[in-house]
């Protein structure tokens, strides 16, 4: 199969972008049109030594022009902005029963997990017609994710998670690149979209091993960096159990209640001191040296297989 152009719309969100984008070019030309037809017949009837008139205007006609001129481009401009902000938030609203692909990005290259334990580099695999979810870290500088058949771009920050979502109507090889200064090779930070039929993908990720999926990484992680010791039940230490944590509300020491997410899963591996959990002594190690933004991202797909198990880890693939 061959890479598809740039130009390719592969989503219905991408088409969205396409009208909007023509619709903006058709206005821009048309003022320019305006504006320098405009000029030219003025240069014609107002030439030196013309015999245009060249009295004043009546005040009620400059006034109503004037009128005129403002309030329609600032219907126009609010009827853009409008139309404009409607695909993005559409785009924005994370769609539900989604397929969650984890993307690391680090100088020069992108690291792809698959929630069935699959990785890939600089490849990119989905399902046609899913609800795609990239959750995306970088290990080093700011990159940023170019999905240009899918008119997506978003930035991939260190110590932070982002996210985009969408939903491939076509199958086939797209550009997937680096849109973000990132260094010297920021130029071969480039890979490929490859957009399979849903059947093909579960095939493709079915052939990984059982039981190797991110969350049993992250639970193999869980022993081995010794959490279990204090987070298992009957533990000495007192803290906090795991189990339905994920989406659910967290009373912290200082007063705040927030909502257990992803992100306040990782800065609590990696930043304890920021979430200190009411009622428990703040001993939750600070683990930022010693795990890889890989390993966080197991361990908090193991942490929130614990809420989801009934439905299991690695539901969302065979869709
Ligand atoms: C020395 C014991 C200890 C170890 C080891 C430890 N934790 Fe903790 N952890 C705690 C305590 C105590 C708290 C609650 C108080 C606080 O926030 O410091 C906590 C809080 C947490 C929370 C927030 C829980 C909540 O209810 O909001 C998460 C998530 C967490 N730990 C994950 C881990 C992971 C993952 C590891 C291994 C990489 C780990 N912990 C290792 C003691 C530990
Ligand atoms: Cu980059």
């Amino acid at each position: 199969m061959k890479l598809a152009e740039f130009t390719t719309a592969a989503s219905d969100y991408a088409s969205h972008v396409d009208t909007l984008f023509a619709l903006l070019s058709i206005i821009s030309g048309a003022v320019v049109a305006l504006v320098t037809a405009l000029i030219v017949i003025f240069l014609i009837r107002y030439h030196r030594g013309s015999r245009a008139p060249r009295g004043e205007t009546p005040e009620r006609v400059d006034r109503e022009i004037e009128i005129g001129w403002t309030v329609a481009t600032f219907f126009t401009f609010l009827f853009l902005f409008w139309w404009a902000a409607s695909d993005q938030l559409t785009a924005l609203a994370l769609p539900k029963d989604e397929l969650e692909v984890h993307v690391v990005a680090k100088q020069w290259m992108w690291r792809i997990q698959h929630p069935s334990g699959v990785r890939e580099i600089n490849e990119l695999h989905v399902p046609a017609h899913s609800n795609v979810r990239l959750v995306m870290t970088s290990q080093d500088v700011i990159h940023d994710l170019y999905l240009p058949t899918m008119r997506l771009k978003q930035d991939v920050l260190p110590d932070r998670y982002t996210y985009l979502s969408f939903n491939a109507t076509k199958t086939g090889i797209f550009h997937l690149t680096c849109a973000e200064f990132c260094g010297t090779d920021h130029s071969v930070m480039a890979g490929r979209l490859v957009v399979v039929t849903p059947e093909e993908y579960a095939r493709w990720t079915s052939a990984q091993p059982e039981g190797d999926d991110l969350a049993h990484q992250g639970e193999k992680l869980f022993r081995s960096l010794g959490c279990s010791g204090c987070h298992a039940p009957g533990s000495t230490v007192h803290a906090p159990d795991l189990h339905g944590l994920y989406g659910a509300a967290v009373q912290l020491a200082d007063g705040r209640t927030v909502t257990a997410d992803e992100a306040y899963l990782r800065d609590c591996i990696l930043l304890p001191d920021k979430n200190r959990v009411a009622g428990f002594p703040p001993l939750m190690p600070n683990f930022s040296g010693s795990v890889t933004p890989g390993q966080v991202v197991q361990l908090v797909a193991y942490i929130k297989s614990l809420t989801t198990q009934s439905t299991g880890t690695t539901q969302g693939v065979a869709r």
